[in-house]
Formats: C-alpha cells, structure tokens, sequence
C-alpha cells in the first residue's frame, strides 16, 4: 500500500518507518527542509532509541522517502503537532493546514487517519468540513478516523508495536480499515470505536496521570503541615492491592500530560472542574518549591541555588514544559543567582555539564529531577566547595544518609 505521513516529528517518523519496514511505499512530508534532506541521506535529526538504525534500512531498502508536498496515496496519516496556547486553548493551525495539503491528492477509497492529540471533535468538526471539499463522499468513499498513539519517548519503536491501540473511525468501516492498516506492525489488540471517543480516551489516559500527580503534590503538602513524610504515606497506601498513588514533585513537565488536559477543559469549561483545578495544582508546584527554598535560605545573604537536573523527566535530554526551568525563573526573578547542571543536556547556554562550576560557592543544591547519576553524587567534594551545605530533594532520590554524613542539612519536598 502507499502510504504518505504528513508530519515527521516524534510519532510520525517513527510510525512513517514502521510501515515502510513492514512492507508498505512510504513518502513522509514535512515543511522543514532540513528533516527531508536528513531522511533522504537516511539519517535523524531527533533522538530515540533505534530509530536511526530503522531508517537507515528503510530509506536505504527505498521504501521510505521525504517529500515537501505531499503526493497521491492510498493512506494519509496526520501526525502535526497541537500546541497549547498561552490562554490554553488547542492550537489547530497545523492540523487544518495539514488536511487542506492533502485535499488536491484525495481519491475514492483512500483512508485518512489523524494520529495528532486532538480535542474531541477534531476529526468530525474540523477535518470532515475539508475533506468533504474533494467531492468524495465521507465514511464511503473516502475513510476519516483517529488512531492515537500511546509511546512513551525513549521506548517509541518498542510501544509502537506492543502497546494496545484504538482505531476510532467516522463509521465503523472507517474503523476497520484502521485497523486493518495498523496490524501490519502492531501485536498489541486493536479496539474499534467511533473518532470522538478514540478522542477523549487519548486525553483521558494522560489526564488520569496528571490528577494522580497532583493528588500526590497536594498530599505532600498537607503532609508537610502535619509533620508527616508524603512518600512514607504513598508507599505505605500502595502495599494496598487496589491503591496506585503517584509521586509528588516540583511539577509535571513534557509535552503531553501538562497540556492533554486542557483540551478537555476547553471544550467543557463549567463541568471539567477536577480537571482543572489538578492542573493548576501541579502548576503551582514550582512556586510551592520556590517557597521551600525561601524558608531554608532566609538567613543567607545573596544566595546562590545550584540545580541538578533541569529535564522534564529523568534520564532524557527533553527540556520541553520543564517545571524545572519555571522553578528556575521563579528564583531568579526573587534576586536570587541560580546555576543549572544536567548531564544530559549538551550545548545550552545557562546549563553547565560540569556540576562543580555550578555547586562552587552555593549554599543549596537543589534535586529537580532524578537522574539516575545523581544516587551517586560526591558529597565530599561538593560540600568542601559550597557556601553552606543544604541539599533540598524534590524527588526523595539522593542518598540522604551520605549526605547528612558529609555534613549537609537534609530537605526534602513533603517532609517538613
Ligand atoms: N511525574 C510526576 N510524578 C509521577 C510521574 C510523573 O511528577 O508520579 C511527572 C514527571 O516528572 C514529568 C511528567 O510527570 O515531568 C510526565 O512524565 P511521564 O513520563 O509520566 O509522561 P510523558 O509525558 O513522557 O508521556 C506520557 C505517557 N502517558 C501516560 O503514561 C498516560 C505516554 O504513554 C504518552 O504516549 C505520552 O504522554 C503522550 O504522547 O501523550
């Protein structure tokens, strides 16, 4: 089957190259020049595991290629992104100019599949108007649908194929259709719905996530003003069969979970109350921390804060939403000089790959994110080369005992 993929980023590569191993002619299309002309030399501009080896193959074996337009297929595949804006609403701007660019290339029994996170209604409220513009009937001649992705960055190909998927049509011939085309590669089940539901179940999933963590957030707080250690609490409620109580921390960062949400509230202002509040809950969190560390500092003149670890999650380059960098602002426009280290964010200005220019002469370090490198931190050394020795661990992950046997007064978020 030929198959074009309109938008190559983080799923649409992935997917485009998916089927392209799995026998399928794929052209992928995307509007910035320099991710063509990498593909067309077989190479990758962003970073996931194996991907580079995987198109390598396919461009190589000829079966996947870019294009800056898109061109006449059987299957088009819309995976733009959908940002949020300041006032958090969707931004549409790049799926609707995406389904105008395909209109011109549409054909009778052509599938058209929208992959993006969307707010429910995208697909029968904003795409369908389009595509009816090609003249061909919509759900009989012409297939719509929403198939969302569920991968998780740094495992992308793996959950590709593994993970579960639901393929919501128009009409249920849409759906089937769908599905057909996904089990050339997925192992995973395949669940038929109809384009709204797949919608809502795509935000559902991540704004699951996002009311645990900022059940756990406010836990730690209420936990802080009653002398009580949250993650004590959490782990203690998890030993229960039916309990899974997320972690706390200095907010929730990423592209999906901090903003999926939204879409909700968007559409259902007066009734997305629990929603709403969870995200202002873990948008506080930055200012929560900034006044943790006001407390601790309050006798230090000019203090300086070293961070370690700037990321939205551990263990990634990923700075996209970091409430790590919110945090960092909040300091910094309080007076106070703030100095950031991550291993594994190369050639930022204002982030430093050597940790002891940013500890050198601070009086707190401060645990953003828990890379797994930080359970070995020198506490020997950075203490002799500190004002003073304050360690703040928003994530309950360094080596307390060492640290205190080094010399440093302990803080940790959820523990007063
Ligand atoms: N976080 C906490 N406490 C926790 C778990 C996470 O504060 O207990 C924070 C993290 O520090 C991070 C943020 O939440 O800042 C999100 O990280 P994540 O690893 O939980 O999620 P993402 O955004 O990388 O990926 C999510 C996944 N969704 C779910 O797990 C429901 C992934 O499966 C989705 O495909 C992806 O969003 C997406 O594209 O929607």
């Amino acid at each position: 089957m030929k198959i074009c993929v309109v938008g190559l980023g983080y799923i649409g590569l992935p997917t485009a190259s998916m089927f392209a191993d799995h026998g399928h002619d794929v052209v992928g299309v995307d509007k910035n020049p320099a991710v063509i002309k990498a593909l067309n030399e077989g190479k990758i501009i962003i970073e996931e595991n194996h991907l580079d080896e995987l198109v390598r193959r396919v461009v190589e074996k000829g079966s996947l290629r870019g294009s800056s337009v898109p061109e006449a297929a059987d299957v088009f595949i819309i995976s733009v992104p959908t940002p949020i804006t300041e006032d958090k609403r969707s931004d549409m701007a790049y799926v609707v100019s995406a389904t105008e660019s395909i209109l011109p290339y549409l054909k009778k029994g052509n599938l058209v599949i929208l992959e993006s996170t969307s707010p429910v209604g995208t697909v029968d409220t904003l795409m369908v108007p389009i595509l009816e513009k090609s003249g061909l009937k919509i759900g009989d001649e012409l297939f719509v649908g929403h198939s969302p992705e569920r991968v998780i960055p740094g495992q992308i190909l793996n959950e590709l194929v593994n993970n579960d998927r639901i393929a919501g049509g128009i009409n249920d011939a849409s759906a089937r259709k769908i599905t057909e085309l996904y089990k050339t590669f997925v192992k995973g089940n395949i669940y038929e719905t109809d384009s709204r539901t797949a919608e809502l179940c795509k935000l559902s999933e991540n704004t699951f996530r996002d009311i645990n963590i900022a059940f756990a957030n406010e836990l730690a707080k209420i936990c802080e003003n009653l002398g009580i250690n949250v993650w004590e609490v959490i782990e203690l409620c998890n030993k229960h069969p039916r309990v899974n109580i997320h972690q706390p921390g200095p907010g929730v960062g990423g592209h999906c979970i901090a903003v999926d949400p939204w879409f909700i509230v968007e559409k259902q202002p007066d009734t997305a109350n629990i929603i709403h509040l969870c995200r202002d809950t873990n948008d506080s969190m930055p200012g929560y921390v900034t006044g943790r560390i006001d407390q601790i500092l309050k006798d230090v003149e000019n203090p300086k804060v070293a961070i370690l670890g700037v990321t939205y999650k551990p263990n990634v380059d990923d700075m996209r939403e970091s409430p790590i960098i919110k945090l960092e602002a909040l300091l910094r426009a309080q007076g106070i000089e703030v100095a950031a280290y991550d291993p594994f964010v190369k050639g930022k200005a204002g982030i430093t790959n050597d940790i002891c220019e940013a500890a050198r002469d601070s009086d707190l370090l401060l645990l953003g994110v828990h890379h797994d490198q930080f359970k070995e931190l020198d506490f020997e050394a950075l203490g002799k080369i500190m004002r003073h020795k304050n360690f703040f661990d928003t994530r309950n992950f360094a080596d307390r005992a060492r640290a205190e046997a080094a010399g440093f007064e302990y803080h940790l978020l959820g523990k007063n």
